[in-house]
């Protein structure tokens, strides 16, 4: 008998919003990268900046990935300018269980429009 892997792309919340098999309020797209509205905001402007490609978590980035990352980070700079929050905004990635990553497809929070405190939590 032929045992069938687990695909993770097919059972990946964001490869579905990609992929517009979900639904989500998109803010941009690009042949790399998407950005679109988190679901369960924590501050008045909660974008997720996200690649098209599936990628686990910032762990499994590798050396071939660095012009994304680089693309992905430019990106959320240039949303901050747009959304207006570039006077005080955070990028954040949580990487593993530990630190609070639900969805395994690599994705940065954008967040602004309230004051931030430090450390987070
Ligand atoms: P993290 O905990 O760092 O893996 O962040 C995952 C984020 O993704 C969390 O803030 C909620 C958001 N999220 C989960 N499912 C959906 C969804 O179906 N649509 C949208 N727009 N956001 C989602």
């Amino acid at each position: 008998m032929v045992e069938l892997k687990e695909d993770p792309v097919s059972k990946c919340v964001f490869c579905g919003i990609i992929g517009k098999k979900l639904k989500a309020t998109f803010i941009h797209e690009d042949p790399r990268a998407v950005a679109f509205k988190d679901v369960n905001p924590k501050a008045p402007t909660h974008v997720l900046v996200v690649p098209r490609r599936h990628l686990a978590s910032l762990s499994q980035a590798t050396e071939s990935d660095e012009g994304l990352l680089g693309h992905l980070q430019l990106l959320a700079a240039n949303l901050a300018r747009q959304l207006g929050i570039d006077s005080g905004f955070r990028l954040v990635a949580n990487n593993g269980r530990g630190a609070g990553q639900t969805v395994d497809h690599l994705h940065y929070h954008l967040l602004g429009g309230r004051p931030m405190q430090w450390p987070p939590g």
